[in-house]
């Protein structure tokens, strides 16, 4: 069984790189799929690149326990589910050129607050 989240972005007010949308049917272009790995306690990838105005689909999944996705300084926060527990899903435009930190949300153990990466949108 796959378990999928659609996140949804909460405030536009936060300036963010983010425009989450709501379903696949509101996209112009097919979106760039980046599958995301999330184990004790890395990314994999951690550096993500994309161009502006890119639709990006990320893909989260662990291959171990329960993790967490926040990006920092907006409101996108997700559980990614332990191992054979599915995926979840976050889409979003990359708007804002920037660099955006990511990290788990979620207490995994004593390597926790190491376990971050970063979102590139380029020009
Ligand atoms: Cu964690």
């Amino acid at each position: 069984m796959t378990r999928t989240t659609w996140l949804r972005g909460g405030s536009l007010a936060c300036a963010a790189l983010l425009v989450v949308l709501v379903s696949p049917s509101s996209f112009s272009q097919d979106p760039t799929v980046i599958r995301v790995t999330a184990e004790r306690f890395t990314f994999t990838p951690s550096h993500i690149k994309v161009k502006r105005g890119t639709i990006v689909e990320l893909r989260l999944r662990s291959e171990d326990t329960n993790h967490g996705f926040r990006i920092v300084g907006s409101g996108f926060n997700a559980i990614i589910p332990k191992r054979g527990r599915g995926e979840a899903t976050l889409i979003f435009r990359a708007d804002t050129p920037g660099r955006y930190t990511f990290e788990c949300s979620k207490m995994c153990g004593a390597g926790h607050t190491f376990m971050r990466g970063t979102i590139t949108v380029g020009e």
